[in-house]
């Protein structure tokens, strides 16, 4: 028996332990085997092949015990293999795995429905539909505002992330590594400048004024379907917009007869100390699109707004084979169960008292972070170069790869690749995340010139 096998999820010791190199020689080889059968369009951040995950390790082929500071990109929330969404897919997987929700349907598509409802901002009357990924949350969201208003523009932000599918690309700013070579996109869309504290200085009556102005300008309201926002900008660089931004916006779009599309796909479902990011500036979207955290790891992704706007599509103009599948659904209502009866949402603003402590006294030390930002387990730190605040990339990329040496996984992001991300599991054990800080800043201390 290997030592993997040997320690079954949910019981993986909760400790960094290196045994081997990293990639150790088990993943090297995977690797090769990787490379002979993937497409090398699909990156690897890290080729360390995991075989068990849980609480806030990550255990590889090689016997290795990472520390997870990325919960796969924000969506193991609630820990990998959490019990409650291991129970009831086991549950569901055994009774049956598919029908289509549009054949013959089934009730944990309706439970799932139900609790976005019931979670997501505002307490008017809503509707939900589900889908496969965050992408398809998007595009369905641009489906619903055209339908609903007659209108055709969409407006997206500088920093933007919205998918990598033909219309959210379209939406998304960044050229490479998600646009470059595969235009052309989608028409009749729009970018607006974004609200960047750290970068434009302005406030964010100020940055609206800009945004609506070029809105109002360019595009016109009476074109304007939607516009669509991260509450916080997640691959864009976890940028928090200045208060005020957003409820401004929110409200122009409301008084123009714009439908106001929060895609909460990476800040869901407690991952910034809010079950939703919009609460923290009380903004009520007239959509939301959800995804990641949705459903602890499986493939689960929600559109949910006004039931006046969901209802407007003609009936079968939603779906999709796969969308809400029953057992992503168990997950799903597996996931929002574990979120609430361990407290996540208060949970995940202890985390962040935690980072942003231990990330500012890193900051007063390291000159080569220019800003340290975010809320909840969504904190970011910006590196630059020391008194400047010229994008310090090499620095970011650097300090990410002596991190990944020592077994702490953290990922980069940021339209200048100088943005370190921190998205620890919300049930990541504390000494845990201390101790994957204390690598972090041994990394950017070795790293800085
Ligand atoms: N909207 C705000 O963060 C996905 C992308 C990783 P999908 N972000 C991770 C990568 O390189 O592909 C994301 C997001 C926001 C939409 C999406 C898209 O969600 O489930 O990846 O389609």
């Amino acid at each position: 028996m290997t030592e993997t096998a040997e320690a079954p999820t949910g019981e993986l010791a909760q400790e960094r332990r290196l045994v081997t190199e990293l990639p150790g020689p088990r993943s090297r080889a995977l690797m090769a085997r990787r490379k002979a059968a993937v497409s090398a369009g699909v990156g690897t951040m890290l080729p360390v092949f995991i075989t068990d995950a849980g609480g806030g390790i990550l255990r590889d082929v090689d016997g290795n015990s990472l520390i997870d500071l990325g919960a796969g990109i924000a969506v193991v929330s609630v820990g990998n293999a959490a019990p409650h969404v291991v129970e009831r897919v086991r549950e569901q997987v055994g009774r049956f795995t598919h029908t289509c929700f549009m054949i013959t349907p089934y009730e944990g598509y309706v439970a799932v429905c139900e609790a976005l409802n019931r979670l997501t901002p505002g307490d008017h009357e809503k509707r939900s539909a589900l889908f496969n990924s965050g992408a398809e949350s998007v595009e369905n969201a641009i489906k619903v505002a055209r339908a609903a208003t007659g209108k055709p523009s969409i407006v997206a932000f500088d920093h933007a992330y919205h998918g990598r599918t033909n219309l959210t690309m379209a939406l998304t700013a960044k050229s490479m590594p998600y646009k470059h070579s595969f235009g052309p996109f989608a028409g009749d869309v729009y970018r607006a400048p974004m609200s960047y504290p750290y970068r434009d200085g302005l406030s964010g009556a100020e940055a609206a004024a800009r945004a609506i102005s070029m809105i109002d300008k360019q595009v016109g309201a009476s074109e304007t379907a939607a516009v669509i926002l991260e509450p916080i900008q997640g691959e864009g660089g976890f940028i928090v917009p200045a208060p005020g931004f957003l409820p401004a916006i929110s409200q122009w779009c409301t008084d123009n007869g714009v439908v106001f599309v929060a895609d909460e796909i990476q800040t869901g479902f407690a991952r910034t100390g809010a079950m939703f990011a919009c609460e923290h500036e009380g903004v009520v979207p007239d959509l939301v699109a959800t995804a990641k955290g949705i459903a602890g790891g499986l493939p689960l992704a929600g559109l949910t707004g006004r039931a006046d706007l969901m209802n407007a599509v003609h009936a079968g103009g939603l779906g999709g084979t796969f969308g809400g599948n029953p057992v992503a659904c168990a997950a799903g209502l597996g996931a929002i169960e574990t979120i609430e009866e361990l407290g996540l949402v208060a949970r995940a603003g202890q985390l962040e008292s935690i980072l942003l402590e231990r990330l500012r006294d890193m900051a007063t030390r390291h000159p080569v972070i220019g800003d340290v930002r975010g809320r909840g387990a969504m904190i970011a730190l910006e590196f630059v170069r020391p008194g400047t605040k010229e994008p310090a990339a090499d620095v970011c990329a650097a300090v990410a790869k002596a991190a990944h040496a020592a077994g702490v996984v953290v990922l980069t992001c940021g339209t200048y690749g100088n943005v370190i991300r921190l998205l620890p599991p919300l049930v990541i054990p504390e000494h845990l995340l201390h101790e994957g800080l204390d690598v972090l800043d041994e990394a950017i201390r070795a790293s800085c010139p």
